[in-house]
């Protein structure tokens, strides 16, 4: 059996698991769900692959979308043309100097016309001693899915900025991804010094990251390095990464200010259902599965509530906190965790794994997501509306405690049910 296939049946197996021991109910439940009706016809195979594709717990880079700008896309560029801007291993190399509109005094600025730009060799050199590994969820402010879970590698920002020995009027870091030297295409973020120098405790440090999943990040995927800010949303992560810019600036300027996005938001807890059936007939069970993004304020919950369409639901409660919402099952951490890793297995020192039995120490894990699933019953004919909400750690109910969409997206979704007489 091939690894990708074992995997699918993995989650498969996750997934019955969880109906079955609900019972007959729930036995039934599993010949009507789209995602776990698993027939031995090689369509219903190839249907159900897809399906869970989305399921597997690492998305694969194929699986990974992108979002990207550039005309052409830097990665694209001929291979001679990849070399002399220096978006290959080879040939990479990433300044750390003075803003001068806000100057930092740095002694030791690296950078190209000096001779001391940071290059890939003595990256991998820091990255024997300081490499770091995490899972992180990419996700956008503005799209409603996750982008991709991914296991990715780095080594922390502050190291190669302490390289570069700042002294003193240093207040933000500023990043520049490669941009084709057109102004109007580039691609920058920032953040505080002491976010960049500095981790709460629990926190994940940012980082100068090169792998995903375990393999070096191709152009594709933002290589040869990209960077990666944990709690952030997925513009934090400036791909193509070329210049970090020690600034005594007091603002940010990332380009994300620009489309009304709010730069400084933390990652937000949120729910999606992923699979439920459209229709089904009264008496019949009604299986949902779903995930959710755990963000800065983490996950105690998640939970679901039907409501009849008709009458619409009263405008003062538009966050549907008088809804009768119960909760779903919050699925555990998986056996093998997908993503092209070999074996499925994660890599020893990954940050939130204990390093001899190799399992999780909390579950969930910040910036991360889970996978959810509930069984309805008894819901007589009619029309409904279908809804997830997330609880977080601080017991606020999405989309609390900050329900602005430019902070990122985490409305409350709301999916049709049709429940026909029999
Ligand atoms: N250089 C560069 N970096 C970038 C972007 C970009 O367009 N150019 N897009 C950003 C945005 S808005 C997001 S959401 C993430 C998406 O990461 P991914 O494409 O690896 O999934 O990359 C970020 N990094
Ligand atoms: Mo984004």
């Amino acid at each position: 059996m091939r690894d990708h296939e074992s995997i699918l049946l993995e989650h498969v197996a996750v997934s019955r698991r969880y109906f079955l021991k609900l019972g007959a109910a729930g036995a039934a439940a599993l010949q009507l769900s789209p995602l776990l009706a698993f027939g031995d016809d090689a369509e219903a195979k190839v249907a159900l692959a897809a399906e869970l594709a989305k399921f597997e717990y690492l998305t694969t880079w194929d699986n990974f979308r992108l979002i990207e700008r550039g005309e052409p896309l830097p990665y694209t560029h001929p291979i001679e043309k990849l070399r002399e801007v220096g978006l290959t291993q080879e040939t990479w190399k990433l300044e750390v100097v003075s803003d001068p509109d806000a100057p930092a005094k740095l002694d030791n600025p690296l950078s190209k016309e000096l001779g001391t730009a940071l290059d890939w060799q003595a990256l991998m050199k820091l990255a024997e001693t300081r490499a770091v590994r995490y899972l992180k969820v990419m996700t956008c402010n503005n799209i409603d899915t996750p982008l991709g879970m991914g296991l990715w590698e780095g080594v922390p920002l502050r190291d190669v900025i302490w390289l570069a020995k700042p002294v003193e009027n240093v207040r933000r870091v500023f990043y520049y991804g490669y941009h084709n030297d057109a102004p109007k295409q580039i691609f920058r973020s920032s953040l505080p010094i002491g976010r960049v120098l500095e981790d709460p405790p629990g926190e994940y440090p940012v980082l100068l990251c090169y792998k995903l999943n375990g393999e070096f990040l191709d152009g594709k995927r933002g290589g040869p390095v990209r960077m990666l800010v944990p709690d952030a949303y997925g513009f934090k992560s400036v791909k193509w990464l070329i210049r970090v810019v020690l600034t005594n600036a007091p603002f940010g300027n990332d380009t994300y200010a620009n489309g009304n996005n709010d730069v400084d938001s933390w990652m937000k807890t949120s729910a999606r259902i992923i699979s439920r059936p459209a229709k089904v007939k009264v008496g019949q069970p009604v299986p949902v599965t779903g995930m959710t993004q755990v963000g800065i304020s983490g996950l105690t919950k998640v939970q679901y509530s039907i409501a009849p369409q008709e009458p619409t639901w009263p405008a003062d409660d538009p966050w549907f906190t008088k809804a009768d919402w119960k909760d779903a099952q919050i699925l555990g951490a998986p056996e093998k965790w997908g993503g092209g890793l070999a074996g499925g297995d994660l890599p020893t020192a990954t940050i939130g794994f204990d390093a001899t039995t190799g399992k999780a120490q909390t579950w969930p894990l910040r910036y991360s997501i889970v996978h959810w699933s509930a069984l309805l019953t008894g819901i007589p004919a009619g029309k409904y509306d279908l809804r997830c909400r997330s609880i977080d750690a601080n017991g606020y109910a999405q989309p609390l405690p900050r329900p602005f969409l430019k902070s990122g997206g985490n409305a409350i979704q709301t999916l049709p049910l049709t429940v026909e007489e029999a």
